[in-house]
């Protein structure tokens, strides 16, 4: 008996899917997305269901530094995933302490705690760090309280939102979680001046991202880290945007010559291809965690660790995050140079851009709507603020043509 389950529908019977009514129809709707359906990624461009192809300025918010679907990315993970995914944390696999020395031995840090989305690793820090405090730095018990930034973006968890400034981002989410005192952005001595005896650690992004890249005074970073120093708190820097080349060095905190206590990581480091983050420290910190306190069922798995493992070679064996230096300059020296009574600021570091528009000039979303038309896919932040973060691999060429976008957008 023949099992042909469905007869085959001729090709040009194929019903066309309309992808935005399903999601509309079975979605929850906390997205708005620009009307764009993609099927195909290479490299810095992207493909949708039409055929049109477009340079990606957004690189899926930097978790695709090393470019759509890489080569030896995709075959880490395929190779892995052929052998061994997931072994819970009961059992040790043969990746996770490759992956450990690693990052390890890249970042110059002493440990690492392996989790899966960028807010895992938030939460994870500030679960260590409140711990560290009550058993090392001697606050009372339930008394542990972290400083962190007005106009801060560290995820969409509860915990997380509780200390957010955005009340788009916290409103209807309460009750909150107690123990976090917010500063301004960039304001060193405002942030000394909220530093207490119960104070356990700082949580910052060393650049803004969804603030708008916000890039703080030269300097900030390291007051900060002398402040953490002389009143014994955890200076933890969230790099899970900013880090792994974006801004044209390994880890962001370089620019500043300072070196965080928790260094948190994600995004880029599978390269886009599986959640993967990581909390990294000097082992004193770390240290507090103890077997059965904290974990997670996928946090550390073969495949992601596989993935992890190869997107930090690629990232650098070829030469990414020079180029993210180099291309950086180059997008934003020649932003500036475009001529148009639309542009108030272009600012960041490497390839983490923003672009600021003045309000008269009806909002950044049409503008990426208009770059949209002209194959360019960038996304707004905050009204008036045109993300611009190719993926690390781009070219001279590509980003030649990308200013010449912007300069008919913006004219
Ligand atoms: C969305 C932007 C938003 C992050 C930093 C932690 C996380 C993120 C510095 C959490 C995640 C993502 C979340 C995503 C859009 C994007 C984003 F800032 F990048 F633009 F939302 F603000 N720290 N940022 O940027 O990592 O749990 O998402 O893996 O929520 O739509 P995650």
């Amino acid at each position: 008996m023949s099992l042909d389950i469905a007869p085959a529908v001729p090709a040009a019977a194929a019903r066309r899917t309309d992808f935005a009514a399903l999601e509309a129809e079975y979605g929850a709707r906390n997205y708005k997305p620009f009307e764009v359906v993609l099927t195909r990624g290479e490299g810095v461009f992207v493909w949708d269901v039409d055929g049109v192809r477009y340079l990606d300025c957004l690189s899926a918010y930097s978790a695709v530094n090393q470019g759509h679907c890489h080569p030896r990315i995709i075959e880490a993970l395929t190779a892995q995933a052929q052998r061994l995914t997931l072994t819970s944390r009961a059992f040790r696999n043969d990746q996770l302490g490759l992956f450990y020395e690693e990052i390890c031995q890249l970042t110059g840090s002493h440990a690492v705690l392996p989790m899966n989305t960028g807010a895992e690793a938030v939460e994870s820090a500030l679960k260590v760090a409140r711990k560290w405090g009550y058993e090392v730095k001697g606050v009372p018990s339930g008394l542990a309280e972290i400083v962190v930034c007005d106009g801060n973006f560290h995820g969409r968890t509860v915990s997380v939102v509780s200390f957010s400034t955005d009340p788009t981002a916290r409103s209807g989410f309460g009750p909150f979680t107690p123990g976090f005192r917010v500063v301004p952005f960039g304001d060193a001595a405002a942030l000394e001046a909220a530093i207490g005896p119960n104070t356990v650690a700082v949580l910052i992004e060393p650049i803004q991202g969804e603030a708008g890249v916000i890039v703080p005074p030269r300097g900030y970073l390291a007051r900060v880290r002398e402040a953490c120093t002389r009143q014994d708190v955890i200076l933890i820097l969230d790099e899970i945007q900013t880090g792994l080349g974006r801004t044209g060095a390994l880890l962001a905190e370089a620019h500043e010559g300072v070196e965080a206590d928790l260094t948190l990581v994600g995004k880029a480091l599978s390269g886009g291809v599986h959640p993967v983050s990581a909390v990294l420290s000097n082992r004193e910190v770390l240290g507090v965690l103890n077997p059965g306190e904290h974990g997670s069922t996928f946090g550390g798995n073969p495949l992601a660790c596989a993935v992890a493992r190869m997107a930090l070679k690629v990232l650098v064996d070829e030469g990414m995050i020079e180029n993210a230096a180099r291309q950086g300059r180059r997008l934003m020296e020649g932003l500036r140079q475009i001529a148009s009574d639309h542009v108030r600021e272009v600012r960041g570091r490497g390839l983490m851009i923003g672009l600021e528009l003045h309000p008269e000039a009806g909002g950044a979303r049409r503008f990426g709507e208009a770059l949209k038309a002209r194959g360019l896919l960038c996304k707004e932040t905050h009204d008036h603020t045109l993300r611009i973060a190719p993926p690390l691999v781009i070219t001279s060429d590509q980003v030649d043509w990308a200013l010449e976008q912007f300069a008919a957008v913006l004219a």
